[in-house]
This record gives C-alpha cells, structure tokens and sequence, in this order.
C-alpha cells in the first residue's frame, strides 16, 4: 500500500535532476567564501527577492534566529503573531540566545496582525520599557492554513514600522507559495520589509537549507550570528546545488500543490464530522478541525495512518494537511475516501 504523506511539505525528497546536480556540483570551503555554487546560489536569492545580498543556512529555525539576532539588541523587545512558528516552534531559541522578549499579538485567521494593534504596541522611550526592536510576519502562515499575505498589507506594516525606525522580518518559509498564489513575483513580496527568509526544504523539495535576504550590510552581521550558531558549513555547494535546481524548475510547479490542496479542502467538506471552510484554502496547507466526537485527535490520526495516510495534528481537535512533490492528483480521492472509511 502507497502511504500518502499529508504530515508537511518537508518530507519530500530531492527531485532526479537535484540528486544529478549535488554529484556534479563544483565545491569549496564556504567558510572562506570559496565554494561556487553556495555563491551562486546566494546571488540567484538575492535577485530573486530584490534585495542587496543573501546567506544559505542549515534550515528555516536557524533563518529565522539568526535573522532576529542580527536586528536587535539584548533586553528588545520583538512583536510578532501569536500563531508566529518563530513563537511556537523553534524551542524560544531567540528569546534564549538573543535575551529578546517575544511579544505576542492575535493573528487573525488571514495570518495578519491588526495595524492599529502593531503601532499600540510599539514602546515609547523611556526608562521603564524596553525597545522595540523587531516586528515579525509570516508569509505564507502555517497555522493560519497556508494563508497568504498580500503586498498591500506588507506595505502597510513596512511603512508603519519604518515611521518608529522598527525594522520588519518576514518569516517566508513558504514564500513561493504566496507569490505563486497571487500570480507576482516573490520579490514584491520582500519589498517592503528590511529581511526575509525562506526555504528550500519545504514546497521546493530540497533536502537542506534555507536563504535569509537582506541588505548587505545586515547579511553581513547575519554570517556572523549563523557561524556563532555553528551553521558556517564547508562544502556546502552540495547542498546549494540542490537550492539552484530548486529556483530554476520548482517553483512555478507549487500551482499543483495549491490545486490539490484546494480539492482536498472541498472533499473533506463534504464529509459528516469534519469542519473546514474550503474556501480559506489558498496554498498548499489545509488545516481543518475534527468535530466527530466519537474519536479522539490521536485515534484518528493513527487509525488514518493505518489505512495509508499520514496527517499532523495540531492540538485540540485541530488538524493540518500539507500537499507537496510527491502527491498526485490521482492521491486526493484515495485520501478522501481513507478519511470517510475512518469515521463511517
Ligand atoms: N515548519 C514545520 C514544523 O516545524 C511545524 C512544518 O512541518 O511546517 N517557518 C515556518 C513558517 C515553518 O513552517 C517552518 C517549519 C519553519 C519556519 C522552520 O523550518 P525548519 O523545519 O527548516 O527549521
């Protein structure tokens, strides 16, 4: 029996032209700067999110500390979501490493946080307070179900943030999605805010690494938080090689996922103790709750792995699927029918 893998998008595994160029990859010593393809790797990020300059690093957690990091000062204070991965799922490494105090305001269910609430929240000066150091989004939103952020509301938080001196972080694990759901370039995305990350293990399908992009100046103290964090890698063009690949023939492919995701949504829908709203589906990420009360979160989770499909739950009776390379059209249908056996 095929297992269907719904857990995430990074379970997926490099694609034959990905595996053909990490053999081939002409290598060096990154930590001299030496290896081409990390070099050309980090030119094509830096192109394609429009900034002056990027960094490859080990993965999106590590994006993000080091991205904190080189923002702000020990005793900031950082505003972010509270539905933020950087809040929930990166083990308070920067409140940890960077002594930050992670603050958190509600993300609606589009993922944003309410502009008149980011500026309420921003210090003033004084003796009392910390300094608002940081404002961080995430573009797309994991918890809030792959949901995308448009630029006009990027533009709105850049501007606002920019008017206190407060520079803006986005979190953009999945900012290819974004982009390929609203039809532009992921570099209009990037525009208005100072730093983005994003990775190549995820929807791309590479088996390490993410980028963080920004101006030179600040990729600059980034390399050297990533070498405290132990990231300086050596011959890291293999990794590269597969992150070349990845910007050159995966990205336009994400429509696919966004498409199969989309007809998930509307089976499951359609399915007696299931609550979804199809229509807030808009990449790759479907996140939908369990309201049959006859099974509890986990027997369903594990009963569904029984009949071949693999899903992640979210606490409560929350739960998240994630379509990818590697899931085909012809695997929605057999998904939804697993799910209908499980709760008949
Ligand atoms: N998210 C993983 C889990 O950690 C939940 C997943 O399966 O979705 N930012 C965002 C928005 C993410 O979704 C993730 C990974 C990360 C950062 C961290 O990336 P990695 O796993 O490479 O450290």
């Amino acid at each position: 029996m095929k297992t269907i893998d719904l857990r995430s998008d990074t379970v997926t595994q490099p694609t034959p032209e990905m595996r053909e160029a990490i053999y081939r990859a002409e290598l060096g010593d990154d930590v001299y700067g030496e290896d081409p393809t990390v070099n050309r790797l980090e030119e094509m990020a830096a192109e394609r999110m429009g900034k002056e300059a990027a960094v490859l690093v080990t993965s999106g957690t590590q994006a993000n500390l080091v991205s904190v990091l080189a923002h702000t000062q020990r005793g900031d204070e950082v505003l972010l979501g509270d539905q933020a991965h950087i809040l929930l799922y990166e083990a308070a490494g920067s409140a940890t490493f960077g002594s930050l105090q992670m603050r958190s305001l509600p993300n609606d269910r589009s993922g944003r946080i309410d502009l008149a609430l980011i500026e309420k929240s921003i210090r003033p000066v004084g003796i009392h307070f910390p300094r608002t150091g940081l404002i961080c989004l995430e573009n797309t939103h994991n918890r809030c179900g792959g949901a995308v952020l448009p630029p006009d509301y990027l533009k709105q938080v850049g501007e606002l943030a920019h008017r206190y001196g407060v520079p803006v972080h986005v979190d953009g694990a999945r900012i290819f999605n974004a982009a390929v759901h609203l039809g532009i370039e992921a570099r209009q995305l990037a525009e208005p805010v100072d730093s983005i990350s994003f990775c190549l293990s995820k929807g791309l399908s590479c088996p390490v690494g993410s980028l963080v992009c920004g101006s030179a100046e600040y990729i600059g103290r980034v390399r050297k938080f990533r070498k405290m964090a132990g990231g300086g890698m050596r011959q890291a063009g293999i990794i590269a090689a597969a992150g070349i690949v990845a910007l050159e023939s995966m990205i336009d492919r994400l429509a696919e996922d966004h498409e199969n995701a989309r007809q998930l949504a509307e089976g499951l829908s359609l399915i007696p103790g299931i609550s979804i709203d199809p229509t807030t589906v808009q990449t790759n990420i479907i996140v939908f709750d369990l309201i049959a009360e006859r099974l509890e979160p986990a027997q369903f989770v594990s009963s569904l792995a029984r009949e071949g499909v693999r899903i992640s739950p979210l606490g409560g009776r929350g739960m998240r699927m994630v379509t990818h390379y590697g899931i085909e059209r012809g695997d929605i249908p057999l998904a939804l029918a697993a799910i209908e056996r499980v709760l008949s």
